[in-house]
């Protein structure tokens, strides 16, 4: 493997003694002692060392170069595994891999003992990842900040079908290989106290906060690779050193973070994770590690700017902080406080930079997930943050009354500050005012954050809403996690796709080949192999890989509707249970993901599909023609295998509620078919692929509203429809809990008696004529291995290295600084 990246300083021999140096002295084993553990340690600090020292040179050069740079604010980073995927960066794979089997190891196995950083929750933290990634790959100057918990994403088992959840300690005993901290960094940051009014130089009066408490905040670098180029950029992550010395309230959701804390009073800012997905919990600690992230990122930035020489008059120019959702926005009324109290900037001049500074990027429209904090608890913890985020809205509210003098309901609505009996900040609301571009992250869905969620920011801002459509790594979603059809691709379009994309569709003119269309399906089916075999290994059920493999991975929400997928194949239960005429192919339906502690309805239905699961799995009437397998503990490292072995992706939320989705991308990437409704980046996938080559169904944006409007009865469907009807009644039975009926009632009453919110009901026929769609075009393989290609060959677009071009073309203004 040949580049121009870091594989140029490259000498077998000195790897290998760096190698046994850490095995020896950073792991104090030798050779006899060394388990595979510790010689993974050992390879990966290693290369942590190369990659150290590119990432403080690539500091040094940005910093000369007085660049415009990025700066990726987010409380989660779903980075996963990094010793793989950096090895493919640096162009080391093959050379490393040669290394230590002259050390007696095997490099595959070794990759395995990486414990995945779970430093995120789903969607949003795994873009922030794929965005760092295309960041360093075409050299645009960032830094990612986020936090450094020290408890991850939880780890999920199942007792008796119910979900379990355990801290994971996701660093371990030794330290994770690839992170190094960085103690000149360090920051320290307040909380509570009050604010006074003194005189400053020029003798004005002067707000000052006089916090009560300081937290001290260390910065953590990881690497992010740039591929094939020599360029690598920090994940600077914060941990919160000092614990917090007062009595919070006591946590009652879920009780998984509260867990954590064991008696909270002892607990520490960056301790864990919130474990929710697109739900806002409102809780005091989660405010805190908001302020915390953004404080110590802020001053980072400030320090950076300074240290280059640069004055903060300046600041606008060469630094743009893009918010990851609202969860930082406190940074904003962070950046005026110490531009206005500590540099002595008048207002005017203050907002004048602030407000070019922030850019916010919404990822959901649901209301449950948009934040809002109480004015008491913002005042109480940040007071000076209280009086000026009252300041911008005091200002912004006259710009209101000159748009639309004396409507007061427009007000009331723009308004950061929501009335009622206890006043509300609007973190998103906050955002439109204060940064210069906000964006959807899927064309339909910036749509509807135009016309449904800000129609009126919109025609007070013109421009600021726009759209830049998601996209996912190539390196780790094909290159990395498919060897296989890498493979094929490399031989039919060469090999400078992963960092070109677009270069895939080469592969169309291959699509009818016949002896390209075996080699294809070959390499599917050796990834259902795989599969097939880490399932047989770790949950002891066999599959056939001949079966269509039909997989739904994401987080667990009533909005993705796992629940309408599980009433899909209790209607296939159904039918080959007392149909003796219904014929179907083999199919392996897959699930994996994890439910929010505290999101009993989410929980319940891990708990049908695992019974269901469990029941049809062993029951001899099917004929093995009916598997489901739900897979413990979700995770970057599962999606690795899981998705180059699909056939069938599920992307069937009700449409107007994913924002955009990229599983959907990468199971596309990977060859596997659509089904889906016209929701989020599906509208986009079903663009680039043709409609021919992915099958969508359901109702609209549009009709979904109207049916709401017009009164959904989902009782309706239920009458009108026997195949539904068999499909709510059985979990009303025992059938799948033997002895216990009513186990699985939750689900059918929430879909009737408690309205379906979601609509389930009124898409299941449309969705039941769409998988027996996939059903028929399956038995043709040459069809399905034709509309498979086409599917890879037609989804370069969605690169986030594309992704990437856009924010920098229409939003950041960023130049390249090649290394
Ligand atoms: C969100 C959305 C997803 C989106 C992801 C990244 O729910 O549809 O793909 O962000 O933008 N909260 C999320 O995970």
């Amino acid at each position: 493997m040949t580049t121009r990246g870091q594989a140029q300083q490259f000498d077998k021999a000195l790897f290998k003694a760096s190698v046994e140096k850490h095995l020896l002295t950073t792991y104090a084993k030798t050779k006899e002692t060394a388990d595979a553990r510790s010689w993974y340690l050992a390879v990966g600090k290693a290369l942590a060392e190369i990659s150290t020292g590119s990432l403080l040179e690539t500091e040094k050069h940005v910093a000369e170069q007085n660049v415009r740079s990025v700066n990726y604010l987010s409380l989660e980073f779903l980075i996963g595994r990094l010793t793989g995927n950096n090895l493919i960066s640096m162009g080391l794979y093959d050379e490393v891999s040669a290394a230590v089997e002259e050390l007696g190891l095997n490099l595959t196995d070794l990759l395995e003992e990486e414990r995945d950083p779970a430093l995120g929750n789903g969607g949003l933290g795994r873009l922030a990842a794929c965005f760092m990634d295309s960041l360093a790959a075409q050299e645009f100057p960032a830094v990612g900040y986020g936090l450094h918990y020290e408890y991850g994403l939880f780890r999920q088992s199942f007792e008796d079908g119910h979900q379990v959840e355990t801290p994971d300690a996701w660093r371990g005993i030794e330290g994770y290989p690839w992170e190094v901290v960085r103690p000149e960094l360090a920051q320290s940051v307040g909380l509570f106290g009050h604010v006074e009014t003194q005189a400053n130089e020029k003798g004005e009066a002067q707000r000052r906060w006089v916090p009560a408490m300081n937290l001290e905040g260390v910065a953590w670098d990881l690497p992010i690779v740039g591929y094939d180029n020599k360029s690598v950029y920090p994940l600077r992550l914060w941990e919160c050193r000092s614990p917090a010395p007062f009595n919070l309230q006591r946590f009652n959701d879920g009780d998984y973070v509260g867990a954590q804390y064991g008696q909270l009073e002892a607990g520490n800012v960056t301790k864990v994770l919130y474990p929710n997905d697109n739900h806002d919990q409102g809780k005091m600690l989660r405010l805190m590690q908001q302020y915390f992230h953004c404080a110590c990122s802020v001053a980072d930035i400030l320090r950076r700017h300074a240290a280059a020489g640069h004055s903060i008059e300046d600041l606008a120019k060469l630094e743009t902080i893009q918010l990851n959702d609202t969860h930082p926005t406190i940074a904003i009324p962070e950046l005026m406080r110490i531009l206005i109290d500590e540099h002595q900037l008048g207002w005017d001049a203050a907002w004048a930079i602030s407000s070019k500074v922030f850019a916010y990027t919404n990822h959901t429209l649901l209301p449950e997930a948009l934040e809002t904090w109480s004015e008491k608890l913002i005042a109480d913890m940040l007071p000076r943050h209280m009086e000026i985020i009252f300041e911008i809205n005091h200002r912004f509210m006259l710009e209101v009354e000159a748009k639309w003098p004396g409507n007061n309901e427009v007000k009331r609505k723009l308004s950061i500050i929501q009335e009622g009996p206890q006043r509300m900040v609007r973190m998103a609301n906050l955002c439109v005012v204060s940064t210069y571009a906000v964006n959807g992250v899927a064309a339909l869905h910036s749509e509807l954050v135009k016309r449904d969620l800000f129609p009126e920011f919109n025609e007070l801002f013109p421009g600021r809403l726009q759209n830049v459509t998601n996209g996912v790594t190539p390196r780790r979603w094909l290159k990395f996690c498919n060897p296989g059809l890498t493979e094929l691709v490399n031989e039919k379009v060469g090999k400078d796709w992963p960092a070109n994309l677009d270069k895939l569709s080469g592969l169309a003119k291959f699509a009818e080949d016949k002896a390209f269309q075996k080699r294809y399906m070959a390499v599917k089916k050796d990834n259902k192999q795989r599969l097939a075999d880490w399932v047989l290994d770790n949950m002891d059920i066999e599959l056939d890989t001949n079966a269509i493999f039909d997989v739904q991975i994401k987080r667990l929400h009533e909005y993705k509707r796992q629940h309408l997928n599980l009433l899909h194949i209790l209607a296939l239960y159904h039918r080959l249970v007392n149909d003796p005429t219904f014929d179907m192919h083999p199919r392996v339906f897959i699930f994996a993901a994890k439910a929010a502690p505290g999101y009993a309805l989410a929980k319940d239905i891990i708990f049908a599909i695992n019974k269901v699961a469990e029941k049809v799995n062993n029951d001899p009437r099917l004929g093995g023609k009916l598997k489901v397998v739900f897979i413990p503990d979700y995770r970057v490292s599962l999606a690795e295998i899981i998705i180059p072995a699909a056939d069938v992706s599920e992307q069937i939320s009700t449409a107007g509620l994913e924002a955009s989705g990229t599983g959907n991308m990468k199971m596309a990437l990977n060859g596997a078919l659509t089904v889906g409704t016209m929701d989020g980046a599906n509208v986009e996938i079903r663009e680039e692929v043709g409609d021919e080559n992915i099958f969508i169904f359901g109702l609209l944006v549009d009709e979904v509203l109207k049916l709401k409007e017009e009164g959904y009865d989902p009782y309706r469907y239920y009458h009108a429809d026997s195949l539904l009807r068999a499909a709510l009644d059985v979990l009303d039975t025992d059938e799948f809990t033997p002895g216990n009926p009513g186990q699985l009632a939750a689900i059918r009453q929430n879909l009737l008696e408690g309205g379906d919110q979601y609509l389930v009901l009124a898409d299941f026929a449309d969705y039941v004529k769409a998988q027996a769609r996939i059903d028929a075009e399956y038995r043709d393989q040459a069809t399905w291995a034709r509309k498979a290609i086409l599917n890879t060959a037609l989804v370069g677009k969605f690169s986030s290295d594309r992704s990437i071009r856009d924010y920098v073309n229409n939003i950041w203004k960023l130049k390249a600084v090649k290394r």
